[in-house]
């Protein structure tokens, strides 16, 4: 479903989203999912050849001017998610929080994320509403019992229609301050439910706990990590972990925030545009990943008022 001008992916791949981001997660090296926010930012990561995106939560929430602690509402946020499918062809994994609310709601919100385009949904087992990973101490961040989020797992995998379709459980329980016994222990609850994939997530500044978690992982599923506090490792260090995808969360967003920080200090301090211009990218740039060329060459085709029957003829 992309429309005219979105960046062109692999035209041989007729596989579903579900199916691409599937085979992304079992490849050699690890998949690297791109945080990313809006068709933009979709956009010029696909351009610069990631793979995979992650609607991040953070992002979409910050891109939308509200706080990550499920202020923006689940529709607001996969009307932003659909304009991200529909702008680029890789498959995109959408950060559903904890589901706002129950199981029902988890399920609404994970058949909605398939139906709009998205590879599959990656739900926390925080309470509702829940607060990003980073904010606040191990108390900020209550887990709903282990039981009840493997029902809101089971829930959101019958509710799919293709079986392509991705649902990644997420454990925060390292984020709560609990035991890597504890992640285990859930992880394997959320994959009995029929979790396709995990996320395991830590805030520590090194990748023990994941390294900790992998050891004792008997590795039935993919398992994804966010290194946004361990930023050190590369892919490379967290294949020989045996870790199946990198989500590099947020890292889009906050370059684009430091950008637009500091054009408006430079140009609120000039008066004038002088000290940014050759800082900002040239409208040249922007116009060719959009592809305006090819609406020029679609006008001769299509708005020119020939009848077509000389392409018919060919
Ligand atoms: C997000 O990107 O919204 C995430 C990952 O949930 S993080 O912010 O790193 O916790
Ligand atoms: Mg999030």
């Amino acid at each position: 479903m992309h429309v005219t001008g979105a960046v062109s992916g692999d035209p041989s791949s007729l596989a579903t989203p579900g199916r691409r981001l599937r085979e992304c997660l079992h490849g050699t090296t690890p998949c690297q999912l791109m945080g990313v926010h809006d068709g933009l930012s979709a956009r010029i990561a696909v351009a610069e050849g990631f793979e995979a995106l992650w609607a991040s939560g953070l992002c979409m929430s910050t891109a939308m001017g509200v706080r990550d602690s499920d202020e923006a509402s689940w529709t607001e946020l996969l009307t932003l998610v659909a304009t991200m499918t529909e702008a680029v062809p890789v498959p995109i994994l959408v950060d559903g929080d904890a589901g706002y609310g129950n199981f029902n709601t988890a399920r609404r919100f994970s058949a909605r994320a398939e139906r709009v385009g998205a590879a599959g949904v990656c739900i926390e087992d925080k309470k509702f509403p829940k607060m990003n990973s980073f904010v606040g101490g191990d108390s900020g961040h209550q887990l709903v019992p282990a039981g009840e989020f493997a029902g809101k797992i089971r829930a959101c995998k019958d509710a799919q229609r293709h079986p392509d379709f991705v649902v990644v459980a997420r454990t925060e329980a390292l984020i709560a301050g609990l035991p890597v016994a504890e992640a285990l222990s859930r992880a394997d609850a959320y994959v009995t439910a029929g979790a396709d994939a995990l996320f395991i997530h830590s805030k520590v500044s090194t990748p023990v706990q994941i390294a900790e978690f992998m050891a004792q992982w008997d590795r039935r599923v993919p398992v994804v990590v966010a290194p946004t506090t361990y930023c050190t490792p590369t892919v490379d260090d967290f294949r020989e972990l045996g870790i199946a995808g990198c989500i590099w969360a947020n890292h889009s967003m906050r370059a684009a925030f430091t950008a637009m920080r500091d054009v408006c200090q430079q140009i609120r301090a000039d008066g004038g545009l002088a000290g940014v211009e050759q800082h900002v990218a040239p409208l040249k740039e922007v116009f060719s990943l959009f592809q305006y060329q090819k609406l020029e060459e679609d006008e001769v085709l299509y708005a020119s008022g020939n009848t077509g029957s000389e392409q018919a003829s060919r």
